[in-house]
């Protein structure tokens, strides 16, 4: 039996997430009119790169946080990848405060997307023409409410990040957030918060979007560069540690060590810093969220909200 087809009207294309206006290839268009190929070699083939920013409500009005390095880190995923990106960073800058201007947004979630157009089908990329996008969302708790509150519950997923010599896991592209994709869908399916992604040698990797730290006697550990992202909010987290006087070591550590840690907590844009309660059902600490990762919380929400002044020169405040 062959699928029923219809060809006077084509299917809607827009999505449930309320993104408004669009920045799409130097237009600012409503996401209804944001439309690509069904051919998009990015689609078929992962070969996208991409952004995860956010913008919050200060008394300056909406800022983002460091939009620079998240604009640096697209173009060297770009670069990574082989990816001939004709933007400057300070176009992305540019194109990224243009869209939170013309949705009014006081915070959002912000992405922008670079990827391979639908000029020629077939692995080889060559021929497609890049395109980029930004977009803009409401975006709240990325774990939800309860996980800040109690402590996400993490699971050791199966799937192992993907190592350096199979996939460019420096690189936020498309195509390697399968691993991701996998890995999280596989813990929230058997009822935990987030997975917990080992590498080829069984060393913590990160979350499925998250960095990951630990503390053990009063030293704040930071999960070392290997095959994770070289997250903005790891760096973030590690200077104003630094700044508090918490001492701070980068470290590899098998999963048995973050089971005896005094508190574990995961870090990055979406997530934030969200407190780990458990790993494979082994209560962290006291298992609630810890009270050193619930300052950090605290300290990094005061930052990108502006409310401490000596961390301004990480804000671009959009309205100014
Ligand atoms: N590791 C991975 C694999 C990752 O995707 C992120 C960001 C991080 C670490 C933290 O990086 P940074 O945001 O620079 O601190 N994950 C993004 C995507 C989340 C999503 O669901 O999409 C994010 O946090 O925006």
């Amino acid at each position: 039996m062959s699928a029923q087809t219809s060809t006077s009207t084509a299917p809607a294309t827009t999505s449930s997430l309320d993104a408004g206006l669009i920045w799409f290839d130097g237009q600012i268009v409503p996401e209804a009119e944001a439309k690509v190929s069904v051919l998009t070699h990015a689609l078929h083939y992962g070969t996208s790169v991409f952004e995860g920013i956010r913008a919050y409500e200060t008394e300056r009005g909406a800022a983002v946080f460091r939009l620079r390095e998240h604009s640096k880190r697209l173009l060297d995923s770009a670069k990574i990848m082989g990816m001939p990106a004709p933007w400057s960073v300070e176009e992305i800058d540019r194109a990224i405060l243009e869209t939170i201007r013309a949705n009014e947004r006081q915070s959002c979630y912000i992405r922008p997307l670079i990827w391979y157009g639908a000029e020629s089908l077939g692995v080889n990329p060559g021929r497609n023409k890049l395109h980029m996008m930004v977009a803009t969302l409401p975006w709240g708790i990325y774990l939800g409410d309860d996980a800040v509150r109690k402590g996400a519950s993490l699971l050791t997923s199966s799937w192992r990040r993907s190592s350096g010599d199979i996939m460019p896991t420096k690189a936020k592209a498309g195509g390697n957030y399968v691993n991701s994709v996998l890995a999280n869908a596989d813990a929230r399916e058997l009822g935990f918060d987030e997975a917990l992604l080992l590498d080829k040698e069984g060393f913590v990797a990160e979350g499925s979007g998250e960095n990951v730290f630990f503390l053990r006697d009063g030293v704040l550990y930071a999960i070392a560069h290997s095959v994770n992202l070289r997250g903005i909010t790891r760096d973030t987290v590690i200077t104003l540690a630094r700044d508090m006087g918490t001492i701070v070591e980068s470290t590899m550590a098998t999963r048995d060590e973050l089971y005896t840690a005094d508190e574990a907590f995961m870090v990055g844009t979406a997530a934030e810093v969200t407190p780990i309660a458990s790993i494979d059902k082994r209560a962290i600490g006291t298992g609630v969220a810890g009270p050193y990762g619930l300052a950090m919380r605290e300290r990094y929400l005061d930052v990108v909200s502006g409310r401490l002044p000596e961390y301004h020169e990480w804000l671009t405040f959009v309205y100014e």
